[in-house]
């Protein structure tokens, strides 16, 4: 097979191309490699299979709208399952969250809410408030938005000045208080108040919304200290600012419960959602409004279109039917509650590997998980990775982020599988010492 021709993202090319990792079909919690080595999945694809591979009720959704029909077009036209998709996702959405607007990834779900944010103070005369709020080490995926108010140095520093009027409040990783906390750390409440010094830094009514990952994924697993996020609606109500939770990860039962806004007791205006809503299998993503953000839309002549934005594949017939086959089989399995009663197995499992050489935090909510190493003198990313290539060589997958080795499971996930999953990193852990 030729390589040469595919530009791969996130990727080492030239390393990988000389050392290829294929993947050629999968089933339950499993991969096989092109060469037909069976692969433990521990992170859900990539956060995204949370129903696990190959499950038949979206398989055949997929088939069978392909068949009946390919493309519908989205704009001033729709079709059954459009509608039928979003009435399912918005009745496991937190109260009040009752308005579903659909993309295609979690790029376009973060953009779109930005944009929606902006929209929503303009059409309510406070055009004035054209600030974003994101937070250092946050993602939010790749688009010009997303950067903008992201939070990683390596994925903005090469793009220009990118939206103006963003700022970030300060990260709440803090190792020297929390390391090796179980759940929710106790230390940090306070840095919500971060929020407070851009407050009076731009003026509050110049801010339209602040972004934050209810539990920050791709970064390397922070978890929200108790408290925190509670604080942060506090001082959005206060300044009239909208929250918006990105919960490309968190949504669709990584936590506990569908959305992380109802495991952490915090509801945001805004909630934009990816990967699970179809089990990864269609690309699709989401945002969740608020009935009252919905409604100030809707306001003018009734033949004009109230929100100029949306996507030539948002609602795509593909899509949509593997979001409903996808909604079914989370409920008929009960998957979105699932990780609750894993979390204590999962989070001990984890926990078992501190004083591990080099094991410098264990970090651990639901089903997601976070291992911090210690980085090898001048040579960041390195230890972490090779202890993925070790884990893959060994038949588990695991994701790493620098020096963090990422945990997420597919919900339908087993206790010998946590156990595998664990003993594995044990081993590529002290071989990487
Ligand atoms: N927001 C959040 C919170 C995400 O985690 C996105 C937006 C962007 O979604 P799309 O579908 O455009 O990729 C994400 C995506 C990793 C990793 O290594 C995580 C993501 C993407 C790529 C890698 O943890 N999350
Ligand atoms: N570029 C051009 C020239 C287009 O015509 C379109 C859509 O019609 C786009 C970009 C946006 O593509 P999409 O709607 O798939 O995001």
């Amino acid at each position: 097979m030729k390589l040469d021709a595919y530009w791969m993202p996130f990727t080492a090319n030239r390393q990988f191309k000389k050392a290829p990792r294929l993947l050629a079909r999968s089933s339950g919690m499993h991969y096989w490699t092109h060469d037909g080595r069976q692969i433990l999945d521990g992170v859900a694809g990539l956060w995204c299979v949370n129903a696990g591979h190959g499950r038949p009720k979206i398989v055949q959704a997929i088939q069978e709208q392909a068949a009946e029909m390919d493309f519908a077009p989205p704009f001033q036209m729709a079709h059954p399952k459009a509608f039928e998709l979003a009435e399912e996702a918005v009745k496991l959405a937190p109260a009040g969250m009752t308005k579903l607007f659909f993309t295609n990834s979690g790029s376009e779900s973060v953009d779109t809410a930005l944009k929606m944010a902006l929209a929503y103070h303009r059409v309510r005369g406070e055009g004035q408030r054209t600030r974003l709020i994101g937070r250092e080490r946050g993602y939010h995926g790749v688009n010009f938005g997303g950067v903008s108010v992201g939070g990683i140095v390596s994925n903005r520093k090469m793009f220009g000045a990118m939206l103006a009027g963003v700022d970030h409040i300060r990260h709440t990783h803090d190792l020297a208080r929390n390391a090796f906390s179980v759940g929710q750390p106790e230390h940090g409440v306070e840095l919500a108040d971060d929020l407070e010094r851009l407050c009076m830094l731009h003026d509050p009514s110049t801010i339209a919304a602040v972004i934050v990952e209810p539990i920050a994924g791709s970064a390397g697993v922070f978890l929200p200290p108790k408290g925190y996020l509670q604080r942060l609606r506090e001082i959005c109500d206060k300044h009239g600012i909208l929250l918006i939770f990105d919960e490309v990860i968190t949504g669709f039962g990584r936590t506990g419960q569908p959305f992380a806004a109802q495991t952490f007791g915090v509801t945001p205006d805004l909630m934009t959602v990816a990967k699970g809503l179809t089990n990864g299998c269609v690309p699709m993503g989401g945002v969740f409004a608020k009935q009252a953000i919905h409604d100030t839309f809707m306001n003018g002549p009734e033949h004009l279109i109230e929100f100029f934005h949306g996507y030539t594949y948002s609602a795509h017939p593909l899509a949509c039917a593997a979001g409903l086959g996808t909604l079914a089989t989370y409920a008929e399995e009960g998957l979105l509650t699932r990780a609750a009663t894993l979390q204590s197995y999962f989070g001990e499992a984890l926990h078992s590997l501190k004083g591990l050489p080099n094991v410098i935090d264990i970090r651990n909510f639901g089903l997601v998980g976070g291992i911090e190493l210690q980085s090898i003198t001048g040579e960041p990313a390195k230890r972490a990775f090779n202890v993925f290539l070790d884990c893959f060589d060994k038949g588990v997958l695991v994701r790493t982020t620098g020096d963090i080795v990422a945990l997420s499971p597919p919900l339908i996930v087993e206790r010998q599988h946590i156990d595998q999953i664990v003993d594995t990193l044990r081993g590529a852990i002290q071989r990487a010492a």
